[in-house]
């Protein structure tokens, strides 16, 4: 069955927000996960693979066979991203391995591949950042335009706006920022509280570990302390009762939590405040080990008679 991308589309506050960007949680199983980092390891490539050949620094593809492991992934992303007008299947998938403290510089993928482009997240989450294209290029030292949190197994999908104008990077970092560029931040917020309270059911939403406050007292999202789990001080029983009411409704309808949802799930942020009144709550998300990205896409450009070894 064809997803349906528009039910996952995120859309930020203003100033961040961004057009085309979607992040499909749990695109992947566990089990797919498991198998396809397997496979990436066995293979005799390093740090950065190719598949289905390499791409020319003139701009083609060098065509080699797709393995046989990774066929029906990059078949059912094509299939799923379709409407967003990458005509023809993806030829090419780019896996990259990054440690915590490891990310990759601002950069932008075109104009070689149609412009969609496809992350399938493995491992330990990330934040990836979008920065505006500038003349005299690099992002500078600019804040991020917009930012999106991946969880694991998740797949990212960016083009229009995102793709055009901005420069995407992963930040070189083991702990990474929760701030309001991060467009899909509340619903991350919501769902380590879930997880705090209940694992399981957190599992099963597929929620990536957040973990938060650094600057006072209240809940270290993600690891139990507290009578009610929530490690917070007086009155977290009722701000995590709240953000898990809030996780279950935003799990079970879409991935972008509901105006309501996003005002409970920023109310238990707000709550975070140090003993001079200050709010001084900055949520993180931990690299908690190795992550692998698949980029999933097509090369527009085919070398048809210059082929890799191996390929027929
Ligand atoms: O690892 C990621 O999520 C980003 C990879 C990327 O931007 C690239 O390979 O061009």
């Amino acid at each position: 069955m064809v997803l349906d991308l528009e039910r996952f589309r995120l859309r930020g506050a203003p100033p961040y927000d961004l057009s085309d960007v979607y992040l499909v949680p749990d695109y992947v199983s566990p089990l797919e996960e498991q198998s396809l980092a397997r496979q990436i390891s066995a293979s005799q490539q390093a740090w950065v693979q190719n598949h289905g050949g390499v791409v020319h620094s003139k701009g083609f593809l060098l065509p080699a066979p797709m393995p046989s492991w990774l066929s029906p992934l990059a078949g059912r992303v094509t299939g799923d991203v379709a409407p967003l007008g990458a005509a023809g299947g993806a030829n090419h998938v780019l896996i990259n391995s990054y440690r915590p403290g490891e990310g990759i510089l601002p950069h932008s993928d075109g104009p070689l591949y149609a412009p969609v482009v496809c992350i399938l997240s493995l491992g330990s989450p990330c934040v990836i950042r979008f920065w505006e294209k500038r003349e005299e290029g690099g992002a500078g030292g600019l804040p991020p335009r917009s930012s999106v949190a991946l969880p694991p197994r998740s797949l990212l999908v960016f083009a229009g706006d995102a793709y055009e104008k901005c420069l995407h990077g992963i930040e070189e970092v083991t702990e990474e920022r929760l701030d309001h560029s991060v467009i899909n931040r509340r619903s991350c917020l919501a769902a380590a509280c879930l997880r705090a309270v209940d694992p399981t059911a957190a599992a099963l939403s597929g929620s990536s570990g957040i973990s938060g406050d650094r600057g006072s007292s209240a809940a270290a999202l993600g690891q139990p302390a507290g009578p009610c789990g929530c490690g917070g001080g007086a009155g977290c029983s009722d701000q995590v009762r709240a953000a898990v009411a809030v996780a279950a409704d935003a799990v079970a309808a879409t991935p972008a939590a509901s105006a309501e949802a996003a005002g409970l799930a920023e109310g238990l942020q707000a709550g975070a405040t140090g003993g001079n009144g200050q709010q001084t709550s900055e949520y993180v998300l931990p690299r908690t080990g190795e992550r692998f990205s698949l980029t999933i896409r097509r090369v527009l450009k085919v070398h048809r008679g210059l082929r890799l070894p191996g390929a027929k």
